[in-house]
Formats: structure tokens, sequence, C-alpha cells
């Protein structure tokens, strides 16, 4: 089969932030299809290069694909300092390298993950940059179950229509920590921040898929090549 372009790139930026690996390391290790890119790479480095760290996964999905790699896994309880985190992003807000995550279901993990580390490296495609920042895709908002219409009344009032996000069969999605999500768009994101805190303000939310000042360098695969996004 010959090779998808699009996918050689984000490889490329998958190895790219590998490079920042080293033996003895805590990784943190993303979820979504970039993520596994990461993962697999390092996965090859333990293989071909002896590369011994250890990993703790995002998602019940990372990790699987983590054992099966034979990278070992570790948790947050006996290894509460994670020298790099790894991860994929819907958004990215160029300049101030803000983000929107959790297309994929694993925000609440992520976010924890990536708040626990020393250094947050994203990996992402051009059309990530889309700007507004905002524009392109609903923030998904992880919230309780119970009372979860009262909850997105609540967000409602921020501007939004939020909407259930349903599994293939038309159930609602339940994430890996058994909660709901509620996808939020709110075109252009002017502040962040503040969006971020007011969501994160209302009873029954548990996270918003806002990462504000957590990464620390955004590598974009483009067909130009590689750009390193530094913050501002
Ligand atoms: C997972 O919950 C998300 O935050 C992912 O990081 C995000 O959806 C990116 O996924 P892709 O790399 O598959 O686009």
């Amino acid at each position: 089969m010959a090779p998808d372009p699009a996918l050689e790139l984000k490889r490329a930026a998958a190895r790219a932030a590998v490079a920042h690996v080293r033996s003895g390391m805590v990784v943190g290790l993303g979820t979504g299809s970039t993520a596994a890119l990461a993962v697999e790479e390092i996965g090859r480095r333990q293989r071909e290069e002896g590369l011994a760290i250890v990993g703790i996964p995002t998602s019940e999905r990372t990790a699987r694909q983590a054992e099966g790699l034979g990278i070992s896994l570790v948790e947050l309880a006996t290894h509460p300092r994670i020298d790099l985190t790894i991860d994929g992003a819907d958004a990215v807000n160029r300049g101030r390298l803000d983000l929107i995550k959790g297309l994929g279901g694993a925000l609440l993990r992520e976010k924890i993950v990536a708040a626990a580390s020393e250094a947050m490296v994203v990996i992402v495609d051009q059309s990530k940059l889309a700007v507004p920042f905002g524009a392109s895709c609903p923030v998904p908002v992880a919230v309780v179950r119970f009372g979860w219409q009262a909850t997105a009344r609540r967000l409602g009032e921020l501007g939004t229509e939020p909407v259930l996000r349903l599994d293939g069969a038309d159930a609602p999605y339940v994430t890996d920590g058994g909660n709901l999500i509620l996808d939020c768009r709110f075109g252009g994101i002017a502040d962040p921040g503040a969006l971020g805190t007011a969501i994160k303000q209302i009873t029954g939310v548990v996270e918003s898929g806002l990462f504000i000042d957590l990464a620390t360098e955004v590598i974009v695969a483009s067909p130009g090549g590689i750009e390193i996004l530094r913050r501002d």
C-alpha cells in the first residue's frame, strides 16, 4: 500500500516528540491517533535502542496499546511527578499554546497527567491550528451523570448549546471515569482562560477540555515539514 503522506508527517512529528524521551523518565502517554504514533515510537526505541522508561497512560485504550508494546506502566500514586507527557490535541491557540482536548473522550485523565508533568509536548497536524481558536471544534466538558441536564442548562448560560455525546449505539458516551461528555461550541474563544474558569465553576462539571498553561511545546506536522511552537 502506498504511504499516506499526512500520516508520514504525523509520524515524523511523533518521532521529534519522542526524541525528548530519555531512559529513566516517567512519561505521560496521551490518547488519540497522533499520540498513538508517539507510543508506537517509544515502543520502537525500547526494542531497538534499549530505552527504559515507565509510562502513565491517559486512557484504557492507551494502556492496552502500551502494554502490547511492552512498555511498563505505573500509577500517579507511586510516581506523582511526570517528567514529560506527549499527547495530541483537537485545537491549538498559536502563541499562548492553549489547547482544546477531549474529542477522544479522555480529557480528565489527560489533564490530570498534564498537570503533574514537568513538560507537555503536543503533536498535531496543521488543521489543529485553525483560527479563530475554538471555531473549528467544540469544547468537550466532562460532567457527572447525576442531573446532567441541569448542568447542561447552566453551561448554556455561557452562550453555548451543549450536546450530549453519544456512542456508536446512540447511548450516552461514558468516559473511563464514568462521566458523560457535553460538547459545547462557543465559536471563536477570545479569552480561553476566563472561559475555562467559568465552566469549571458550574456544579456538576468535572473538567473542561480547555488546557491552559499546560503545553510547553507543540510540534506541528505540516506539508512544509515539522514546525516547533513554543509559548510567547
Ligand atoms: C483525546 O481525548 C483527545 O484529547 C485527543 O488528544 C485529541 O482528540 C486528538 O486526537 P487525534 O490525534 O486523533 O486527532
